[in-house]
């Protein structure tokens, strides 16, 4: 195979957060859009033991999730790439796994709550930009069922995304508080994984101009107007820069940047 391929849905935090790494790391790879409703066929395919986004298919077999996939990255970095472990590698993991954990899942809870109840529309290109046009026409065939199925399997509706965004506020006061020392980094003293991760999985509530895919899209109302009210809290001022300074400079070092 000439080149990994990692598979994703192209709205997907959690894909821009191994996409993001890859890059980071100098390791060209094709980013694949994949249509919902068949990526967990393929990923069984490949052998990956669960189905979600982003899974990266290798020469020595998949890797599912994105953390594997930047510990997989780690040990094929090109020469000039830093490590993403960070000079305190336990606080960096310790810091992904709450953001995967908490952040990642609210936000997208908050952004769906709002968006597939208010305007589903709006969210379909997301998933059918970049794919092939019998593609295309499948997803927008099948779209109300996969608003129905994505409202029941996240638990979508107006509570649960006010639910979501009073978790968010928690949330982001943590990392308003590592950051007040005026820190450049969320671990140590060093870019690491826990930067990217948080930096990747808040960008749907920042929009920040270098994303691969958030810049062009229409935010619903309620995840518009908390983006406003947000944008200068010091996490939110973090990321903008973080995606400034860093994302940038890691699509360049890959050379090929992910389509949108
Ligand atoms: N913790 C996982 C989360 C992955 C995840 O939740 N992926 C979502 C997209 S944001 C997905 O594939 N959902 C559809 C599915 O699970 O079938 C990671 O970091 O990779």
């Amino acid at each position: 195979m000439d080149k990994p391929i990692l598979y994703i849905f192209n709205i997907s935090h959690y894909c821009e957060k191994a996409r993001w790494a890859l890059d980071h790391f100098g390791i060209a790879h094709q980013a694949q859009h994949v249509m919902v409703g068949t990526h967990r066929r393929i990923a069984r395919k490949l052998g990956a033991r669960h189905g979600s986004v982003p899974f990266l298919h290798t020469a020595g077999g998949v890797v599912a999730g994105s953390s594997a996939i930047i510990d997989w990255g780690e040990s094929r970095r090109a020469a000039d790439a830093p490590s993403l472990a960070g000079d305190d590698p336990q606080q960096a993991r310790a810091i992904e796994k709450r953001l995967d954990d908490i952040a990642g899942v609210h936000v997208r809870r908050f952004y769906y709550s709002d968006a597939l109840t208010s305007d589903p529309a709006s969210v379909r290109p997301l998933f059918s930009n970049g794919l092939p046009l019998w593609q295309r026409i499948a997803v927008t065939l099948a779209w109300p069922k996969v608003v129905a199925m994505m409202i029941k399997g996240m638990d979508l509706g107006p509570a649960q995304g006010q639910e979501s965004r009073a978790i968010l506020e928690g949330e982001l006061a943590w990392l308003d508080g590592l950051l007040a020392d005026g820190r450049p980094f969320l671990a140590g003293a060093q870019f690491s994984r826990a930067d990217i991760t948080a930096a990747s999985l808040l960008a749907p509530l920042v929009a920040p101009k270098e994303h691969p895919v958030y810049a062009s899209v229409v935010f619903p109302p309620a995840l518009a107007t908390t983006i406003v009210a947000w944008a200068q809290r010091p996490t939110m001022r973090w990321v903008r820069q973080t995606y400034a300074t860093r994302r940038v400079l890691a699509r360049m070092s890959c050379g090929a940047p992910a389509p949108a």
